[in-house]
């Protein structure tokens, strides 16, 4: 019935237009649509197919940055909408968010948490340069399902392995998965501090995000 805006919407996260991607959530609610289904079959199609595009190298960062800006834009329009008329929006789950004690490298964490963001999850961004003490905080406050820590240099990527262990002796683990990324970071570093969950890129963070709490 709304084949064409939701056409635009996929288009609007594809162009990476925040301006449009706004402009066409509040069309979406003056002609009542459900602002749920202008989310699912509008916008998360167009985030979806950078994604795609991105891990096969056809996309690049720029544009999923842009695009992943202009999801956040329209879903900041939708959601209030959503509140208003009692619909939930399906949360994939919470994530306690940073870039580790000692290490100010904000754009790659940043992104991870834009696009997990766009893809259903409560995302609570501490920002940088994060206390171990204090990411372990938050999660237990908000119950979070994950912590997800960012780190871009081989002196504060140790700071991952000291955070596991906090969380451990903090009896905050198994039920906490903790994953891990940032340039210096690899899979086989996470195997080794026992780390739940690695990916090398946003896309990647999202789905590596989605099966932890598959395995929950
Ligand atoms: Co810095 N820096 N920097 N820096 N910096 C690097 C990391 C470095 C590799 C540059 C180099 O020497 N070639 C080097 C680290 C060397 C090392 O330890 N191996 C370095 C250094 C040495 C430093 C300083 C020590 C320099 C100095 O002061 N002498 C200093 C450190 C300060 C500190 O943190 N205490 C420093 C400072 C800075 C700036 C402030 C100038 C600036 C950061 C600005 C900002 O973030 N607001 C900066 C920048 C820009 C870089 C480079 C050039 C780019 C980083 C970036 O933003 N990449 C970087 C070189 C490089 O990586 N090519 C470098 C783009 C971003 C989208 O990618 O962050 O990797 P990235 O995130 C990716 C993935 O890694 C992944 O997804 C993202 C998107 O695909 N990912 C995750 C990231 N987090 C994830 C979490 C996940 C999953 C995936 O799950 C939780």
């Amino acid at each position: 019935m709304h084949t064409e805006l939701f056409s635009s919407m996929t288009q609007s996260i594809i162009d990476g237009d925040d301006e449009m991607a706004e402009q066409l959530a509040l069309l979406a609610i003056e002609r009542g649509i459900d602002p749920l289904e202008a989310i699912n079959q509008g916008f998360v199609i167009g985030v979806n197919q950078i994604g795609d595009q991105f891990s096969k190298g056809e996309a690049f960062l720029p544009e999923l940055v842009m695009a992943g800006e202009a999801m956040k834009a329209a879903v900041s329009v939708l959601e209030p909408e959503m509140a208003r008329q009692g619909t939930k929006r399906k949360m994939e789950g919470k994530v306690v968010l940073a870039t580790i004690e000692g290490d100010i490298h904000d754009i790659g964490k940043t992104l991870v948490g834009t696009m997990l963001s766009a893809a259903g999850f409560e995302v609570y961004d501490l920002g940088v340069d994060v206390p171990i003490t204090d990411l372990a905080a938050k999660a237990r406050e908000v119950e979070a399902d994950i912590v997800a820590v960012s780190a871009l240099l081989t002196t504060t990527m140790v700071r991952q392995r000291d955070l596991i262990e906090v969380l451990e002796d903090m009896n905050l683990r198994p039920g906490l998965k903790v994953m891990v990324g940032g340039a210096p970071v690899t899979r086989q570093w996470a195997e080794e501090i026992g780390a739940d969950g690695y990916s090398e890129d946003a896309v990647g963070a999202v789905a590596v995000a989605k099966q932890l709490m598959s395995h929950e």
